[in-house]
């Protein structure tokens, strides 16, 4: 398996529930590597182009307004299979569908309010990490 880099948020709920320690500790004993992170409050446009792909679903305003409500943290994570790794740990969308153990069966609240997000494809984590981080942001192990 190749080793890959994904993207991470950690989103506005987690931070206002102090879990972002809990949540990293779950990257990095599933063997994925942090090798950038930042914390911002990301504003309309910045929130709004990270999601572009659901710009016409009827969700997009309250997923705008939710990531803007508070602080993330952004994250580039490395590792064997990364990017469905994260996915795995991360769980479902709907939390109440999300296995449990996972850090959305832990820490989520509703399927707006859901802890985290990943990237879902190696072209979204591509664009997702150009997004957020400059090259010499990155610092592989
Ligand atoms: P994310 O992009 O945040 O990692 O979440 P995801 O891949 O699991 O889900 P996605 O389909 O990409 O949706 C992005 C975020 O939009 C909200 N959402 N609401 N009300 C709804 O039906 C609905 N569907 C999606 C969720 O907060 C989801 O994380
Ligand atoms: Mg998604």
């Amino acid at each position: 398996m190749a080793v890959e880099r994904t993207l991470s948020i950690i989103k506005p709920d987690a931070v206002g529930k102090n879990v972002i320690g809990e949540i990293v500790t779950r990257f990095e004993k599933a063997g994925l590597n942090v090798v950038a992170m930042k914390m911002l409050h990301l504003d309309d446009d910045k929130a709004g182009g990270f999601y572009a792909e659901h710009k016409e679903r009827p969700f997009f305003g309250d997923l705008v307004s939710f990531m803007t409500s508070g602080p993330v943290v952004v994250q580039v994570l490395e590792g064997e299979d990364a990017i469905a790794k994260n996915r795995e740990l991360m769980g479902a969308t709907n939390p109440q569908e999300a296995a449990a153990g996972t850090i959305r069966a832990d820490f989520a609240q509703s399927i707006d309010a859901n802890a985290v997000h990943g990237s879902d494809s190696a072209e979204s984590a591509a664009r997702e990490v150009d997004y957020f981080f400059a090259a010499d942001e990155i610092c592989p192990r």
